[in-house]
């Protein structure tokens, strides 16, 4: 995990150059149809193998409501397909952003199913695209996600 002083380094980071003018504000990044049109439009689809691919945003969570605070995102290699089942999952959400999330947006034709436990355990949220408020029952508690 990496800390970058703005989003806009982190997102030219996760996407290995490809977006660098991304808005330096988070918020306001994922509210704009321009940026999630094009973290989307730079994803790999699951499947094709591309030398030299950039890396892929499948989701960016945040530490408050309404895409508030402090945001974390998860690059993989491709998006997810449309088959169901999980293409993508992480087992420990580990260090201070254990039980943080708050809200989220998923990009790159995944959806994003948050885990009370480590290890899908507990409690959970559906699989969603994005939500302003992962509820009560999940706020601050997301210990774990798969995406598909
Ligand atoms: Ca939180
Ligand atoms: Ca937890």
């Amino acid at each position: 995990m990496t800390c970058y002083d703005t989003f806009t380094q982190a997102v030219t980071d996760a996407t290995n150059g490809k977006i660098t003018n991304a808005p330096r504000d988070a918020a306001t990044a994922v509210a704009s149809k321009t940026f999630n049109d094009r973290i989307n439009a730079v994803a790999q689809v699951k499947g094709r193998s591309a030398a030299g691919a950039a890396a892929t945003v499948i989701e960016i969570s945040f530490e408050h409501r309404d895409a508030g605070g402090s945001s974390l995102t998860w690059e993989t290699s491709s998006g997810c397909n449309d088959s169901g089942g999980v293409e993508w999952q992480v087992g420990n959400v580990s260090g201070w952003w254990n039980d943080r999330i708050s809200s989220f947006r998923t990009y790159a034709r995944c959806q994003g199913k948050h885990w009370e436990h480590s290890n899908f355990r507990g409690a959970s949220t559906g699989f969603w695209n994005s939500t302003s408020y992962i509820g009560n029952a999940m706020n601050d508690r997301t210990s774990s996600i798969q995406w598909g």
